[in-house]
């Protein structure tokens, strides 16, 4: 499988096909012709199909969605926050197909990085885009009244990882990231009351195969102590998993 691992939109798009009006993929950074062309997707489409593969993918990139409101109280989008953001509208204007650009709006939703060490916004290591503090996320949700701010770009240990008080989360679905994290991978769910459950994918190990686990926790505790509406939950799905990257 770890062949394939650069052509996992080729597993994501399906779920698309299959679920047109509630299945939604948003674009990360590295859904761009420049990125892919560099880190391996370019290679493998030419490898094992052709350069137009490629391409058309590259034209479905420039079209997917930048950003996502679930029921107007949780946003999602892979990098972070925008200091350009002053209006949802913003981000509905976005005209698609587009490339991701070096700076603005849109490169900073597919680029940015939450970072504890820094107030306000600062310059991010990765040259592009920027990272910003837990004041940001504090005053970016109250502004827009928003419980939540969920994205990815960030490999963390448990799959998932809280940032600021439980007003960022970051989830990282790909267990053993590339063969050289032993991170385990998150995926998670709201249901009608936007309870958070995290379903937690661990990485056994090849010695470990047949012991397939499941542990299914109970409720860890409410995300925001005196907001009943908004609970956390975490189940533990412990499976052997091939290495993916993302
Ligand atoms: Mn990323």
């Amino acid at each position: 499988m770890q062949g394939f691992r650069h052509l996992k939109p080729l597993l994501d798009a399906p779920g698309k096909a299959l679920y047109p009006e509630n299945f939604f993929l948003l674009r990360g950074n590295h859904e761009s012709a420049s990125i892919t062309r560099i880190y391996g997707f370019y290679d493998e489409c030419k490898r094992r199909f052709n350069i137009k593969l490629w391409k058309t993918f590259c034209d479905v990139f420039n079209c997917l969605p930048i950003s996502a409101l679930v029921d107007e109280k949780v946003i999602c989008m892979h990098g972070g926050l925008s200091p350009e953001l002053q209006h949802f509208d913003q981000i509905r204007k976005i005209v698609r197909p587009t490339d991701v650009p070096d700076s603005g709006l849109v490169c900073d939703l597919l680029w940015a990085d939450p970072d504890r060490d820094y107030v306000g916004w600062a310059e991010n290591d990765r040259g592009v885009s920027y990272v910003f503090g837990t004041d940001v996320v504090a005053a970016f949700l109250k502004r827009y009244n928003l419980d939540l701010v969920c994205r990815a770009h960030q490999v963390v240990e448990d799959g998932y990882e809280f940032f600021g008080k439980r007003q960022l989360v970051t989830l990282f679905s790909a267990p053993n990231y590339c063969g050289e994290f032993d991170n385990a991978g998150a995926m998670m769910t709201l249901d009608e009351t936007l309870m958070c459950k995290f379903i937690v994918l661990k990485w056994l190990g090849l010695s470990q195969v047949w012991s397939i686990a499941f542990t299914f926790g109970g409720i860890w505790g409410d995300l925001r102590e005196q907001e009943s509406r908004f609970k956390l939950e975490t189940c533990f799905l412990h499976v052997f998993a091939s290495p993916s990257c993302m």
